[in-house]
């Protein structure tokens, strides 16, 4: 068997950190992961609000030691104080992919207005491809569904 395409999934929430049984982006996430690529090889985090900890670990996964291919994040986009996923990810950024975001974005907004109301931010870090989505288990559905094929294409320009 080949070896598929390295993964990380990263639920960024209070809640889901202090109680996992809550997280249904993350698992809702790896399962359109092994649905759609094949091998994937899939970690699985989630972290709380907390742009140093958030910082940390998306550091340690773009790191030519884990060299993850492509992050995804869950949550801590929007507008509450305590949303500081999108600043945690631009520290970490060699290069933003702003297109991307807005591509996503724009797909989002389709779906309903409210996807104004995420600064989700894309990105490269090292080789790592660094994607925000928002927090609700439908928004992951629909970021990953817009997603899906243009990744093989990206990751291979990454590598
Ligand atoms: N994008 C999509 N595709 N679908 C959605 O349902 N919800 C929005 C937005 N983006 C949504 C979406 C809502 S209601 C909010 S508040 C923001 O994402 C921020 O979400 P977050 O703080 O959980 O990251
Ligand atoms: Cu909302």
């Amino acid at each position: 068997m080949s070896e598929g395409i390295v993964f990380a999934v990263i639920t960024i929430s209070d809640t889901c950190h202090e109680d996992a049984t809550k997280d249904r982006s993350g698992p809702r996430l790896v399962q359109l992961i092994s649905e759609n690529f094949e091998n994937p090889r899939i970690l699985k985090e989630i972290l709380p609000d907390e742009k140093e900890l958030i910082k940390q670990k998306l550091l340690q996964l773009s790191s030519p030691e884990v060299s993850t291919a492509c992050i995804l994040t869950t949550g801590g986009t929007g507008f509450a104080a305590r949303d500081v996923t999108p600043e945690a990810t631009k520290e970490v950024l060699d290069k933003e992919c702003p297109q991307l975001a807005m591509a996503i974005g724009m797909h989002s907004l389709q779906k309903t207005k409210f996807a104004a109301l995420s600064r989700s931010v894309c990105g490269i870090a090292g080789k790592t491809l660094i994607i925000n989505f928002p927090g609700s288990e439908k928004a992951v559905v629909e970021c990953f569904d817009y997603i899906k094929d243009l990744l093989p294409h990206a990751l291979h320009l990454i590598n």
